[in-house]
């Protein structure tokens, strides 16, 4: 007997859970590649991205390790986000370990959703590589 069928769970995230109560997490709204070759509308540029990470989320802790471990970090500025969150999602305001949002001043990042895809109405997830050129986000 599964989970869903021994307790009634309500699902922290209703649009993404099955039939049957498991999980499906959301698929990615903005998935695009940074690309040398000219193949994308994003080429590689230093100064040109921003990334947007909590320290608290394993994803965003892949990406700050791969910009260290290439070197990006003079090439890549990195904003990172406070780790505790109200309803408001993901805050940049200057607590220890976070600040604020030297780039685009954004106070949150659904500021960023929503300037990319003012009708995005997925969740709001770390993390954002903005790219200062066109004012879009990918994740
Ligand atoms: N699509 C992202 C997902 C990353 C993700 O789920 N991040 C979580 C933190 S670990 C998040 O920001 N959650 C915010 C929310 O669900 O409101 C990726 O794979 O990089």
């Amino acid at each position: 007997m599964g989970y869903a069928e021994t307790m009634s769970v309500r699902a922290k995230f209703p649009k993404e859970q099955s039939e049957d109560g498991r999980f499906v997490r959301q698929d990615d709204a903005f998935r695009d590649w940074v690309r040398a070759d000219g193949s994308t509308r994003y080429p590689v540029a230093s100064g040109r991205y921003h990334l947007y990470v909590s320290l608290a989320c394993p994803w965003a802790s892949r990406a700050i390790i791969v910009r260290r471990l290439k070197g990006l970090e003079s090439a890549i500025g990195m904003t990172v986000a406070d780790p505790i969150r109200d309803e408001r999602g993901w805050a940049f305001r200057e607590v220890p370990g976070a600040s604020r949002d030297p780039v685009n001043q954004f106070a949150y990042l659904s500021e960023a959703y929503e300037a990319t895809d003012p009708s995005y109405r997925g969740r709001v997830t770390v993390p954002v590589l903005w790219d200062t050129m066109t004012h879009r986000h990918r994740q």
